[in-house]
């Protein structure tokens, strides 16, 4: 049972860090992980496979820790890195970090990705706020008769306040797809065509969890590339990297406003 695993996962979190509650998580994805020392300096670290029922990221970029952070009042988990569906473990260690931190108290979870834009108008390096996500898996983190309901599965609330201390966020619809390989410029087109504004490789299995176990979920895409088509050129991961390098200072003192705010 996930469920299990993630009360097993939050057990040792709190034995081991001497923190009995989390009451905000952040997931930093790829392009975010540079951010997390702006978030201040941790009371507890450790590698996230040391963690019960975690596997270490496989992405370059993805450094594989769960750290501890007092913020403003908030006890803050960390999970920089995830596992991704095209790692083919399923979707539950997908979303283990999702449960784990609803396990652990967590009201509020915070999921960060780096994202192929769908808007030429959106530069590389800007920071846009999910609205809403269609999900191209065709996977489910949930069994069963579940009737999770999916309206509003990005905190109404939560994207209030971000726009409140940044107006100039803009915001869009991010579309799932399971990887590893990036898009064709007519799979580009498809998703334009059905409302997408972001393409990526992750965030959706997870906001999905999230909503199952009533997280406020708050989704943060940093488009580090245009998708497939709109500019010509091939994709390549290592301007992911750069991309997060550049704006890491800048977004990581952005989730640190946002989660004081919370
Ligand atoms: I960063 O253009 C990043 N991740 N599928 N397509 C998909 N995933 C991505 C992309 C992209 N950019």
């Amino acid at each position: 049972m996930p469920g299990v695993r993630a009360a097993e996962a939050a057990a040792d979190i709190a034995a081991r860090s001497g923190v009995g509650m989390h009451d905000i998580a952040v997931v930093l994805g790829s392009g975010w992980a540079a951010a997390a020392d702006e978030l201040g300096s941790p009371d507890f670290e450790v590698d996230i496979d040391s963690i019960p029922h975690f596997t270490a990221p496989v992405v370059s970029g993805h450094s594989g820790r769960i750290r501890s952070v007092a913020i403003g009042g908030h006890r803050v988990l960390v999970f920089l890195g995830r596992t991704h569906l095209y790692e083919a473990l399923g979707t539950e260690p997908v979303t283990h970090a999702v449960r784990t931190a609803a396990a652990s108290g967590a009201h509020s979870i915070i999921l960060t990705n780096a994202a192929g834009s769908l808007r030429p108008e959106w530069e590389i390096g800007t920071a846009v706020m999910i609205s809403d996500q269609i999900n191209l898996t065709g996977e489910s983190p949930l069994v069963g008769p579940r009737f999770v309901s999916m309206t509003d599965a990005y905190s109404p609330r939560l994207r209030a306040l971000v726009q409140q201390l940044y107006p100039a966020t803009p915001e869009g619809v991010y579309a799932q797809v399971r990887g590893p390989m990036y898009e064709t410029p007519a799979e580009i087109t498809m998703m334009r065509t059905i409302g997408a504004d972001l393409v990526g490789m992750s965030t959706a299995l997870e906001t999905i969890a999230a909503r199952a176990v009533n997280l406020e979920v708050l989704g943060l895409s940093l488009v580090t590339n245009l998708a497939s088509g709109i500019t010509g050129e091939a994709l390549d991961h290592t301007e992911v990297l750069a991309a997060g390098q550049a704006s890491a200072v800048r977004l990581g003192r952005m989730l640190a406003e946002i989660i004081r705010a919370i």
